[in-house]
C-alpha cells in the first residue's frame, strides 16, 4: 500500500516534469505600464506584457472591478496585449492579473496609483517662463554611488572620454536648484532619463568608444537610467523644483528606441518597427517631404520610416498598438512624476496624425500640459507647419503647443557674430506671419546639438551678451542651454557637452568673464520677470540698419523699448515712438545697465545707444 502510493507520487512528479518540459507554463517578466489610475481619460488601459509561453493564454483579473478584454498574443508567444477597464470607484492599490494556459499560470503585477495634485503639478509652460536645458550626465554628480552600475565596464564611465558617462545625475540637479533659482530660470528641460544601455560601443571610427550617456537610445520606456537615479529621486526632484517655483520638462523620444532594446530581437508585433536591424532604410533627411504637397511617396515614406541612424530602430506609429503604447507612456510619466511639459525629440519624423493624437491625449488628461516639438529646420515655413492651431494642406492640425524657433536662433547667431547685418533679425521675424500665434514658439539660445556661442567663428563676449539679451526680450518662450550663462566654450557634439565647471555654481568661484555673463543673463531674466510687456507684449519694429535693431514690446499701457547696437562706438538714433502711442513729453528711462533718460519730442525719442551692447528703456 505504502509502496504503491510512493510509486504514484513518483509517476505524478515525472508527469508534471514532462508537461513543464514539453508544454511549459507561462511566465511574465515585464508589464508596460506597471501602474495606472482610476477615473483616467484613458480607460481601458492597454497593457503590453512580456514573458514566455503566452500563446493561447487567457488573462483575467482577480478583482471584479478590473475587466480584461481584447487579449492578443504575438506569434512567438513572447508578448501579450490586454485591455484593462478600471472601475472609477476602485481605490489605489495592487491589482494583479492572472495569465493562464493549459500548462499553468503566472501573475501579471499591476497596480493603481493615487493621482498627484493637479493644483501643483502638470502646470504647462508659457511666455512667463524661462527654460534651462540640462544634460543630466554633464551637470553635477550628486550621488557617486550610481557612477558605475554593476553591468557597466570601466570604459563606459571614463570621465576623460567625452562620449562616456561622467557621473552627473538627478541628485546633482536637486542639489543645485538654488543655483538655478538665483539665475532666475523657471523651467528645467532635462535630456532623456529613460534607461539606456550601460555598455560601451567599440569600433574603429573616431566616435568610438562611445556610450549612451545622452539618453536618446532607450532600452526601457518605463525605467529611469540607473546612472541618473530612480523613479523616487525623479519624483523628489519634481516636487522640490515645484516648491521653488521651477517646472520640469521631460525629453521624450517616441520616434525611435536604442538598438539594444529587447524589442529589436523580439518585436511584440512584426509591424512594431519600420524594418529590422538587418534590413531598414536610413533617413535621408529630406525634411520638406511632409511640408511639400508635391512630394513623391518614396520621399514621404523615407521621412517617416527611415532610421535616424543604424542604431536607432524607428517606431511605426501607423501600427495602432504602437501609437497606443507610446501615448500611454507619455501620459504615464506625466502622471507618475507631476512634470509640467514635454520636449518631443525628432518630431518631424513621425506621422502628423500621431502628433495630433498625442497632443490631444495629453491635453484631455492634463489641460495645461505643454509640449514643444523639435523640428530642427532653419526655415520658418517648416517649423510653422508643425505647430498646432492651424490646419495643414493634409487636413491635420497637430495641436502641438510649441516648436523651437531654429530660424530665429540661426539669424541671431549670424547677426551677433557679425556675419549678417542687424536688419536680418526683423527680416527673419516677418515670417511670424506663417504662425497662427508666433508668441507660442520656443526661442532657443542654443542646445546640446549646436556649437556653443563662444566657439563660433567671430564670437565675442559682447556678441554672446547681445544674443542672450535678444533671446530674453524677443517674442516667444526663451530657452537657455546650461553653461551659456557663464560663456562656456564647446564646438560640435560632444565638445558642446563638457562637464559644467563645479566652481561656477558659487558666485565666488566664477572668473571675471563667467561673472560678467552670469550677472548679465540674470539681469535680463529679472527684467523679463518684472515687465509683463517683455513676456507677452506685441513686438513692434521701430528701427533697423546694418548695425542696429530697435523694437518695442507693448502690452496694454506698458511699453518697453529694446535696442541693440553692435558697432564699437555709441550711436544716436531717432526712434518714432509716436507711432506706438507714446506721447510727447514723456520720458524713456533705461531699465538695465547705464542710467539714461530721454524725453519724447515731436513723436520721436533720440536714443544714445552704447557700443556693442543691448539696452532696454521703459516709458514713464
Ligand atoms: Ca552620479
Ligand atoms: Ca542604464
Ligand atoms: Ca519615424
Amino acid at each position: 500500500m505504502y509502496t504503491k502510493r510512493k510509486l504514484g507520487l513518483a509517476l505524478a512528479f515525472i508527469f508534471c516534469f514532462a508537461v513543464s518540459v514539453f508544454a511549459q507554463a507561462p511566465s511574465v517578466t515585464k508589464v508596460d505600464p506597471p501602474t495606472w489610475w482610476a477615473r483616467h481619460t484613458i480607460n481601458p488601459v492597454r497593457l503590453l506584457v512580456r514573458g514566455t509561453n503566452l500563446k493561447d493564454a487567457k488573462v483575467r483579473s482577480l478583482n471584479p472591478q478590473l475587466r480584461v478584454s481584447e487579449v492578443s498574443v504575438n506569434e512567438k508567444g513572447s508578448y501579450l496585449f490586454a485591455s484593462v477597464e478600471i472601475s472609477p470607484s476602485l481605490p489605489a492599490g495592487k491589482y494583479p492579473l492572472l495569465v493562464e494556459s493549459a500548462s499553468g499560470s503566472a501573475m501579471i503585477p499591476f497596480s493603481l496609483e493615487a493621482p498627484l495634485d493637479p493644483q501643483t503639478n502638470f502646470q504647462g509652460v508659457t511666455t512667463d517662463d524661462v527654460i534651462y536645458l540640462i544634460m543630466t550626465d554633464r551637470f553635477a554628480d550628486g550621488d557617486p554611488s550610481n557612477n558605475a552600475p554593476k553591468d557597466s565596464p570601466p570604459e563606459a564611465n571614463d570621465r576623460n572620454n567625452p562620449r562616456a558617462f561622467h557621473g552627473g545625475d538627478l541628485r546633482g540637479v536637486i542639489n543645485h536648484l538654488p543655483y538655478l533659482k538665483d539665475l532666475g530660470v523657471t523651467a528645467i528641460w532635462l535630456t532623456p532619463w529613460y534607461d539606456n544601455w550601460n555598455g560601451v560601443n567599440r569600433c574603429s571610427k573616431p566616435w568610438c568608444p562611445n556610450t549612451y550617456y545622452h539618453g536618446y537610445h532607450a532600452i526601457d520606456y518605463y525605467a529611469v537610467e540607473d546612472h541618473f537615479g530612480d523613479l523616487a529621486t525623479l519624483r523628489e526632484l519634481v516636487q522640490k523644483a515645484h516648491a521653488m517655483g521651477i517646472k520640469i520638462i521631460q525629453d521624450q523620444v517616441a520616434n525611435h528606441v536604442g538598438s539594444r532594446h529587447p524589442w529589436v530581437t523580439d518585436p511584440p508585433l512584426p509591424s512594431w518597427f519600420h524594418g529590422t536591424l538587418a534590413q531598414h532604410q536610413l533617413n535621408k533627411f529630406h525634411n520638406c517631404a511632409l511640408l511639400s504637397p508635391h512630394s513623391n511617396n518614396q520621399d514621404f515614406r523615407n521621412t517617416l520610416d527611415g532610421w535616424f541612424s543604424d542604431d536607432l530602430p524607428d517606431m511605426n506609429q501607423e501600427e495602432p498598438e504602437v501609437a497606443r503604447y507610446e501615448i500611454q507612456n507619455a501620459l504615464w510619466w506625466v502622471g507618475m512624476t507631476g512634470i509640467d511639459g514635454i520636449r518631443e525629440d525628432t518630431i518631424q519624423y513621425m506621422p502628423r496624425f500621431f502628433i495630433r493624437d498625442l497632443s490631444n491625449a495629453l491635453h484631455r488628461q492634463y489641460p495645461k500640459l505643454w509640449m514643444v516639438g523639435e523640428v530642427f529646420e532653419r526655415d520658418a515655413a517648416q517649423t510653422a507647419f508643425f505647430i498646432g492651431g492651424h490646419t495643414g494642406w493634409d487636413g491635420i492640425d497637430t495641436k502641438l503647443d510649441s516648436v523651437f524657433d531654429f530660424a530665429l536662433w540661426n539669424a541671431s547667431l549670424f547677426v551677433f557674430t557679425n556675419k549678417a547685418p542687424m536688419r536680418f533679425l526683423p527680416h527673419q521675424l516677418k515670417y511670424d506671419a506663417l504662425y497662427p500665434d508666433a508668441s507660442k514658439v520656443t526661442v532657443l539660445a542654443n542646445n546640446h546639438d549646436t556649437t556653443r556661442f563662444m566657439s563660433l567663428d567671430g564670437a565675442t563676449l559682447s556678441g554672446a551678451m547681445m544674443h542672450i539679451a535678444f533671446v530674453l526680450s524677443v517674442r516667444g518662450i526663451p530657452q537657455l542651454y546650461v553653461g551659456e550663462e557663464i560663456a562656456m566654450e564647446g564646438k560640435d557634439d560632444p565638445d558642446n557637452r563638457r562637464d559644467f565647471p563645479f566652481a561656477a555654481f558659487r558666485a565666488g568661484g566664477r572668473d571675471a568673464k563667467e561673472r560678467q555673463m552670469f550677472d548679465w543673463t540674470r539681469a535680463w531674466i529679472r527684467l523679463r520677470r518684472e515687465h509683463a510687456a517683455l513676456r507677452s507684449g506685441k513686438l513692434i519694429d521701430l528701427f533697423s540698419d546694418d548695425e542696429t535693431y530697435v523694437f518695442a514690446r507693448q502690452l496694454g499701457t506698458e511699453t518697453v523699448v529694446v535696442a541693440f547696437n553692435r558697432e564699437n562706438k555709441s550711436k544716436e538714433i531717432n526712434i518714432p515712438v509716436g507711432s506706438i502711442r507714446v506721447k510727447d513729453g514723456v520720458t524713456l528711462k533705461s531699465l538695465i545697465g547705464e542710467a539714461a533718460s530721454v524725453r519724447v519730442v515731436n513723436g520721436e525719442a533720440r536714443l544714445t545707444l552704447s557700443p556693442q551692447t543691448a539696452m532696454a528703456f521703459g516709458v514713464q
